[in-house]
Parts: C-alpha cells; sequence; structure tokens
C-alpha cells in the first residue's frame, strides 16, 4: 500500500509517542490490510499545540479567503487526480461496493470545489449605525482551532464535511478520525500537504475516542468541536466541551420515519425504500429505517418488499454484482443481531432475513441478511433506537394526521421522507414534520448547497451549505465614532 500510514502534525508526518500500532481489517474477511499509529493523548496535546501556534502566529487566518479558496480547490483537483486509488481504500476499510465508493469521492471533491467557490463570498456588511458620525461594520472570522471528529460509515465524506468549510474559513484543525477507517483521511491529508496548506494548519491524529477524541473534546487550546457519530458519544463531548465552552456542532445519528401513502408512485417508492434502508447495509445516519405505510396498501407494499429483498446479492464490494457488502466490525455485527433479537422478543413479525446468511463465501466477512419486521409499534426499541444495521421496521397509518404523529415519535429528528402524488399533502407533511431534511418523492438525497443537521437529540447546527461556513465563523460587530465627544456623565 502506497500510504504513509503516520499521523500529521506540524506538517510532518510521525508515529504515536507510545510507538503503539492498531491493525486495520477489512470486514469482508477480517484480514490485517494496514498498520497504523495508535496515538494517544500525547500526541493529541501536539496535534493541539501546533494547530494553537499556526492559528495565533501563522498566516492562514489572515490569508485572503481567495487564496484559501485556491488551496482548497486544489485539494478538489488532487481528489479527482487519486480517485481510483481513494475508491479502492474506501471498500476495503469499510466494505461498502466500490461502485458507492467511487460516488462518494465524486461528492467529495464537490464539497470542497463547493466551499472553494464560497472562500470569497462571506464578506461582512456595513449596517445603518443609528449613531450620526459612525461606522458600524460586521465581519466574519475564523474560530480558531477547531477539533474534528469522524466516524467509520462514511469515513472521506464525513471528514470532506469538515475540513473544507474550516479550511477556507482560516481556522486551524486537528482531525481524529474513526480508529477502525482511518486510511482515506490519511491520503487526504497527502493531498492536503501537497496542495499547499502551510504546516500546522491542519494536522491527523490517529487513536481511540476515549483518549484522543476526549482530549480534543475537552483541552482548553481547542475552540471548536465538530462531531459526527453515535448520541452517546454526542453527550460524552457536549460534557468535555464544558471546559472552555467550546462552539460545537454535533451530527447524532438518526431514526428517519419514511411515509408511503396509498396515492404514491407504488413502484417507485418500493425501490426508494429499500435503497433508503440497504445502501450500505444500512450504515446511513439518514436511512429510512422506520417505514409508515398506508393500511390500504400496506400488504401489497411488504410483499413488494420482500420479493426484492430476497434478491439483494451480498459479497465483496469489489465484485460487480454485490449489491450489499458486510456490516464495520464484529462489534456492530453483535449490536444488529441484539436488536432483532429484541424486535422479535417484542412481539414484532419477521417478514424476512433476521440472520447472517449461510453462504460460505460469507463466513469470515460482518455479514448480516436484509431483515424487515411488520406489525411494529412505536414502543418497541427497533423503532425507537438506531440499529445502524439492514433492519427495516414497518408501521401502519389509516389518517395523514396519524402518519405524521407517528413519524415524529422518535428523540431522533435528522431527516424522513413522504410519498404521495398529493402535493398539497406532501407539503402539510414536510412542515409538520420535526426534521432537519423532509424528502417527497425521494430519499436520501443530499448535496454539498444544501445544509444537513438534525432536530432533537439527532444533534446541534448545520453541515453543508453557506450554514456550514457559519459554523466555522465567529461574528464579530465593529463600530468606529468619526466625531467622539465627552459624554459627562461623571
Ligand atoms: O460511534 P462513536 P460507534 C451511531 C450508530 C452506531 C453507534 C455507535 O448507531 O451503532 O453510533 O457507533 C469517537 N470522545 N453512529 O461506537 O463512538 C470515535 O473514536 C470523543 C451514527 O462507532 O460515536 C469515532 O471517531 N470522541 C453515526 C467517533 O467518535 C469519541 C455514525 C464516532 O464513534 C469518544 C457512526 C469520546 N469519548 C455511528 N468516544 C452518524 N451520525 O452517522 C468515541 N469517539
Amino acid at each position: 500500500m502506497d500510504l504513509k500510514l503516520q499521523q500529521y502534525i506540524n506538517g510532518k508526518w510521525v508515529g504515536a509517542n507510545s510507538e503503539n500500532t492498531r491493525n486495520i481489517i477489512n470486514p469482508f474477511n477480517q484480514e490485517v490490510i494496514a498498520v497504523v499509529p495508535e496515538g494517544d493523548e500525547s500526541d493529541a496535546k501536539a496535534a493541539i499545540a501546533s494547530a494553537r501556534e499556526a492559528f495565533d502566529n501563522g498566516e492562514w487566518a489572515h490569508t485572503p479567503p481567495t487564496e484559501r479558496g485556491a488551496v482548497v480547490r486544489k485539494i478538489a483537483e488532487l481528489i479527482e487526480r487519486d480517485k481510483e486509488e481513494l475508491a479502492h481504500l474506501e471498500s476495503l476499510d469499510t466494505g461498502k461496493t466500490v461502485e458507492e465508493s467511487r460516488g462518494d469521492m465524486e461528492d467529495i471533491a464537490g464539497v470542497f470545489r463547493y466551499y472553494a467557490e464560497l472562500a470569497d463570498k462571506n464578506g461582512g456588511e456595513l449596517i445603518d449605525s443609528p449613531v450620526s458620525n459612525s461606522i458600524s461594520k460586521v465581519v466574519h472570522e475564523p474560530v480558531g482551532v477547531c477539533g474534528q471528529i469522524t466516524p467509520w460509515n462514511y469515513p472521506l465524506l464525513q471528514a470532506s464535511w469538515k475540513l473544507a468549510p474550516a479550511l477556507v474559513t482560516g481556522n486551524t484543525l486537528i482531525m481524529k478520525p474513526s480508529e477502525i477507517t482511518p486510511l482515506t483521511t490519511i491520503k487526504v491529508f497527502e493531498l492536503i500537504g501537497e496542495a499547499g496548506v502551510p504546516a500546522g494548519v491542519a494536522n491527523l491524529v490517529l487513536g481511540s475516542g476515549d483518549t484522543i477524541g476526549a482530549e480534543l473534546s475537552s483541552n482548553t487550546d481547542v475552540d471548536l468541536i465538530s462531531f459526527t457519530g453515535g448520541i452517546a458519544t454526542g453527550k460524552k463531548i457536549m460534557q468535555a466541551a464544558s471546559t472552555n465552552v467550546k462552539n460545537l456542532a454535533l451530527e447524532l445519528g438518526g431514526k428517519n420515519p419514511n411515509v408511503i401513502f396509498a396515492d404514491a408512485d407504488f413502484e417507485i417508492a418500493v425501490d426508494q425504500a429499500l435503497n433508503g434502508v440497504f445502501f450500505h447495509a444500512g450504515q446511513i445516519c439518514s436511512a429510512g429505517t422506520r417505514l409508515i405505510v398506508e393500511e390500504s396498501i400496506h400488504d401489497e407494499f411488504v410483499n413488494a418488499l420482500v420479493e426484492r429483498v430476497k434478491k439483494i446479492k451480498l459479497g465483496s464490494g469489489f465484485d460487480e454484482d454485490t449489491q450489499m457488502g458486510p456490516l464495520i466490525s464484529a462489534e456492530h455485527l453483535a449490536k444488529v443481531e441484539k436488536y432483532v433479537q429484541a424486535g422479535v422478543e417484542e412481539g414484532a413479525t419477521l417478514a424476512v432475513g433476521g440472520k447472517r446468511p449461510e453462504d460460505p463465501e460469507l463466513q469470515k466477512g460482518f455479514f448480516y441478511l436484509p431483515t424487515i419486521f411488520t406489525d411494529c409499534t412505536t414502543d418497541m426499541s427497533i423503532v425507537q433506537e438506531e440499529a445502524f444495521g439492514p433492519i427495516i421496521t414497518v408501521e401502519k397509518f389509516c389518517a395523514e394526521e396519524e402518519a405524521i404523529k407517528l413519524a415524529n415519535d422518535s428523540i431522533y429528528g435528522l431527516a424522513g421522507g413522504v410519498w404521495t402524488n398529493d402535493i398539497a399533502k406532501a407539503e402539510r407533511c414536510a412542515a409538520k414534520m420535526r426534521m432537519g431534511t423532509v424528502w417527497i418523492n425521494e430519499f436520501n438525497l443530499y448535496f454539498p448547497h444544501a445544509p444537513w443537521g438534525g432536530f432533537k437529540q439527532s444533534g446541534i447546527g448545520r453541515e453543508l451549505g453557506k450554514l456550514g461556513i457559519e459554523e466555522y465563523t465567529e461574528t464579530k460587530h465593529i463600530f468606529q465614532n468619526l466625531k467622539p465627544e465627552p459624554l459627562n456623565w461623571f
């Protein structure tokens, strides 16, 4: 493998201070695909010191935005140049199909390009001062040193959503990818160096969440934490970040409803309901795992889903006919199995799946069959909790109000979908669904121009779109009196 396989601190490739290492595992066959340094708090502290120095005494924060944009545009070009290698690495590390990884790389280059274009379009404004002989202006400045913590399901895509806006706005950063999927992030840090990002501006540390992640979250030299991951970890980060009242951006997943009305285009709704969950084996924060189907079409809809699910081809992400790869790890497979067990015990009906595949070729991988539960109710853990695997739960409704009530019955509020050909009904539902994104006759579509993030416990703040820039800037008001006079109060 032609990769540095090290951490990147202050512009240099370095091992872990402890010299500890971690094996990176291919989830398809459990083979070791790389050995990387396992950093700890001391590595995190070195990276934070480097980012702090680069922010306080370096040029990046004061470099003209157009120039920062040009560097970020160069990163996009380098990603496009190396997209095949990156897609290969991503599939090796996560098990997802290489076709999907290729799509990810297109999206990732698009994110860097989008923010490169926005770099010099974030100027401040003059505001109408109520005081005569004065100038009142509002400017946007970088937040400072940013800790960025990413998960394993979309390793490089999630990294791009954080790196690109932080860089164009003049911040310095320390990124910690998930310890089990660091490879594409390492590669992109090679490209970040090649693109000309100055030493110390972007740092990469490798290791676990409870050492490096905890240090980034609590260290008072870090001004902002951007985290994507599970709700339990998000809560820990919020607490740790209180040390110096850090800015926080959290994306904590979802339990997303997908509402199907009887007047929807049946075949398209079936097709997209499957895609909305089984893409990347359900390991997507916006997966439409809670299917809410109008009673009059419920049985026909479930039958159509089950027939299609039986034909889903599991296998290596590198085989052309594979539609679904393995889950990420043995630990995660055990979690998914536990949820299926709970579903059965809670009284849901297993319509298809519910076990590991029997194919001898798949026994070394962390595979799980696509699974559908019917007769589900909102009190079940499989309906309320994020299993993050290939599991659909189906609930029935009779009236529009009931569908909305079921859709909103969750601590999460990341995304949801509604399928109907009645546009007014679709708009009424979208207005009442308490989620950061609502798709009408669509599911799981996102792009750099539109904000992404959650209501309720799905998180705080927004990534992507213009709001993604706001996460990484502080707003300052500068008032100048052009004709100061004594107040004569005291
Ligand atoms: O996530 P963690 P895990 C959900 C999904 C999944 C569950 C647990 O339901 O089953 O989370 O997955 C770092 N301080 N999502 O355990 O722990 C960790 O090293 C700071 C949804 O893998 O949240 C990794 O880099 N950081 C999600 C990152 O947090 C800590 C995507 C995510 O890991 C830390 C992934 C700590 N104390 C899982 N502990 C989504 N929103 O898309 C861990 N980390």
